[in-house]
């Protein structure tokens, strides 16, 4: 725990203002360093009134692992939980914990996420105060060629979660959240195991919530809760919705096999039957989403005739 998180641990347990004169004789720290401390935690999003004689009053706006837990009911995904102020990504972190033995269904977060990536290398903006960035470990009992399903079952699981929020989600192949035809949330998902067997696999999340401005490179593609809807955003509840029903759809996926998560992809896609750009690693063509196939991949259409099946690529709207 480092003196921010003991900060917020007395402001977070008191029902009124702490005064800072008791926090710095709690701590052992200066009154100086009190409010430093205060202001970082306004950096990662809380709002913490401050209001003379009285001192400090919190209102939790942040994915701490107390503020996570009357939002979290779920038996085995996030109860092993690891919150960081700063990162440079939770994958990076989630995979060395896997190497080290975070059990199945372990959690990182972080408020801030200094170097957060997209698929292919690609940058995935993460500002502190904003957004929910985390990433799980899992270790399923499955071949290789099966983790595609794992990451089609977490886009339903989000997407799932962000509905039960009363957010419009839908799903572009094959795991991109979209909400008003905007991305809200990416995944990425990394696994190391044997030829035959999966030894664990790290899907990485990151939600767009609070902010209100987004930097210019992706003002015009991406969006955020807040941006998406007047009520107010808890990222807390946010980030426990999206894990309880994530795992409801990992263990329906265990349990039956991938026709139940290939139903609820396509009940809440936004993919199929729209005109699509693909960019594979090898060309780039235009055509038409047709359908997903048993497998999890994508059926197109192309302009030029006939079908192609997307196996790993990128999907625009045209
Ligand atoms: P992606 O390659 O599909 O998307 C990356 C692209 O999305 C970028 O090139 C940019 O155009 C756009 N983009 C960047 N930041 C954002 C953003 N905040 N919101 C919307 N669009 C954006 C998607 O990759 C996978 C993203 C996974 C992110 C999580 S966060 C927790 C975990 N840690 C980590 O480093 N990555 C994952």
């Amino acid at each position: 725990m480092s003196i921010r998180d003991d900060v917020f641990a007395l402001l977070y347990a008191a029902d009124d203002y702490v005064s800072g004169e008791q926090i710095s004789e709690k701590l052992g720290i200066s009154r100086a360093a009190v409010w430093k401390h205060v202001q970082a935690l306004e950096q990662e999003g809380y709002t913490v009134e401050a209001v003379r004689r009285k001192g400090y009053r919190l209102a939790p706006n942040g994915i701490r692992q107390a503020e996570l837990l009357p939002y979290l009911h779920t038996a085995w995904l996030g109860q092993e939980y690891k919150y960081l102020t700063e990162v440079d990504s939770t994958n990076i972190y989630a995979k060395r914990w896997a190497d080290a033995g975070a059990p199945h269904g372990a959690v990182a977060a972080a408020d801030l996420q200094t170097a957060g990536r997209g698929r292919l290398g690609r940058a995935w903006s993460s500002p502190s105060g904003t957004g929910v960035w985390f990433s799980l470990v899992l270790r399923p009992h499955i071949p290789p060629d099966k983790a595609p399903q794992l990451s089609l079952a977490t886009a339903v699981g989000v997407a799932a979660g962000l509905r039960a929020l009363g957010y419009a989600a839908g799903i572009k192949w094959p795991n991109d959240i979209y909400i008003d035809g905007r991305k809200v949330c990416g995944m990425l998902t990394e696994m190391h195991g044997s030829v035959e067997s999966v030894e664990w696999v790290v899907v990485g999340i990151g939600i767009n919530c609070l902010n209100r401005e987004l930097p210019p490179e992706i003002r015009d593609i991406a969006t955020t809760l807040a941006l998406a809807s007047d009520k107010p955003v808890i990222r807390a509840q946010v980030l426990g919705e999206v894990l309880n029903h994530l795992e409801y759809y990992y263990d329906l996926l265990a349990r039956e096999g991938f026709a139940g998560i290939r139903r609820e992809w396509l009940a809440n896609n936004i993919t199929l039957g729209k005109r699509v750009n693909i960019r594979t690693l090898d060309e780039t063509f235009f055509g038409e989403a047709l359908d997903m196939n048993e497998d999890g991949s994508l059926l197109v259409k192309r302009d030029e005739g006939g079908e192609y099946t997307l196996v790993t690529g990128d999907v625009f709207f045209a």
